[in-house]
């Protein structure tokens, strides 16, 4: 194919493939990413975080995007990652390797990543049980570290829950973990760059941080950050936990390396570079409260309609069911109206994300599009 044909065949595709401005992606965890962003990924397409030495300049961007990573959470260190399937697989390798041992303690809320990373690396993990509120049962999880104390090589917890949003206890269950020098990991893929903003203007009661206790914490800049996939962060309290996740190359300039990955996109380490320039913690925290109004918006409106359960949202994620029609019907009613929803299979409900693409105009087609499905009238 000549490349002009090529082009063409790609703008047709591009035209058949839906955009999160369009307002119909509402359950998926991505949106689109910043100009600024996309522009600083393709500048620098051509570099690979798998040797720094060659792209020294890398090492320069993940400096500063440490430097702000400590200004949010306190003192740390550690490297750009594909995200937050990586940086789980990361942390629980850390702490396998650190420990020698191979129990995991974790509510059932931790995300399937954590399962998939205990399960490829030869891991048990153990579930605490989940209050009413879908955080960890703190209780529970003391007794549970008092019986196996002797296995457990991490404790994993998640700030911001893929169904709830929900945030688990962190300044908790870190006192646990110090009390019993075990190893604990808190997943803040989704919630880690809301949390700090949002816990400061008083809209939750958890807040985020290297608590002493806390050995990892990871966040994604593809989620809520508007940098482009891939790009995640795994955090490690000292450079002596970030050393187990070093592996010795001698052949190269480098002569080692971080994390999954070989060769590593280095557009996205100057992505996460740019937006945090850009926005810096005003920023993000002007965009926590704008998505956490947009989803308290969403669930008025939902309160609003007789045949709606709504869960009131912690972090802007919204969970709804209809009190007459199954949930699976009334996601294929949405479907069909071109409309992305996911499930929350906790309570057999939907689940909307409310990314920094979604607006209040959004929300109000998607709530009058849901109440035609229902056969009720909206205000
Ligand atoms: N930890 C938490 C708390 C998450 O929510 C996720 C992803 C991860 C880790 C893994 O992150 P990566 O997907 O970056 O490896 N949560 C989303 C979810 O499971 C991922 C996702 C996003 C899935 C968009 C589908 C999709 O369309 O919903």
């Amino acid at each position: 194919m000549r490349e002009l044909e090529i082009i063409k065949k790609l703008l047709e595709m591009y035209n058949k493939t839906p955009r999160h401005d369009e307002g119909y992606i509402l359950g998926s965890m991505t949106t689109r990413p910043d100009n600024l962003a996309v522009y600083a990924y393709n500048l620098f397409i051509h570099t690979n975080a798998g040797d720094t030495r060659i792209f020294p300049t890398l090492e320069h961007f993940r400096r500063e995007i440490i430097d702000f990573m400590s200004k949010l959470y306190g003192e740390c260190t550690g490297f750009v990652t594909s995200g937050g399937t990586e940086s789980n697989i990361v942390a629980l390798y850390v702490a396998r390797e650190k420990t020698g041992k191979k129990l995991v303690v974790a509510p059932r809320t931790v995300h399937h990543s954590i399962i998939w990373a205990a399960h490829l690396l030869g891991m048990k993990i153990v579930f605490t049980s989940v209050t009413d509120n879908h955080v960890v049962d703190i209780h529970d999880l003391r007794s549970i570290v008092e019986e196996k104390r002797e296995d457990i090589a991490a404790i994993v917890i998640t700030a911001g829950t893929t169904e709830w949003g929900s945030i688990d206890p962190v300044r908790e269950v870190a006192d646990i973990a110090r009390q019993n020098n075990i190893y604990l990991h808190v997943d803040a893929a989704y919630g880690g760059l809301f949390i700090p903003a949002l816990y400061e203007k008083g809209y939750i009661d958890t807040d985020l941080k290297f608590y002493s206790g806390v050995s990892s914490i990871s966040v994604d800049f593809h989620k809520n950050g508007l940098s482009p996939i891939p790009s995640g962060i795994i955090l490690f309290r000292d450079n002596k936990l970030l050393s187990y996740a070093r592996r010795e190359l001698p052949y190269t300039l480098g002569k080692y390396q971080y994390g999954l990955l070989g060769t590593r996109p280095g557009g996205s380490i100057a992505a996460i570079w740019a937006v945090i320039k850009k926005y810096g913690v005003q920023g993000y925290s002007e965009i926590a409260i704008r998505c956490m109004r947009t989803a308290q918006h969403l669930y008025d409106r939902l309160a609003r309609i007789q045949d709606i359960i709504v869960w009131k949202p912690v972090l802007p994620i919204v969970v709804f069911k209809s009190r007459r029609m199954p949930t699976e019907k009334l996601l294929e009613e949405l479907v069909k109206q071109g409309y992305y929803v996911y499930r929350a299979p906790s309570v057999d409900g939907l689940r909307i994300v409310v990314m920094p693409h979604v607006t209040n105009e959004h929300i109000d087609r998607f709530v009058n599009t849901l109440s035609e499905i229902l056969g009720e009238k909206t205000e």
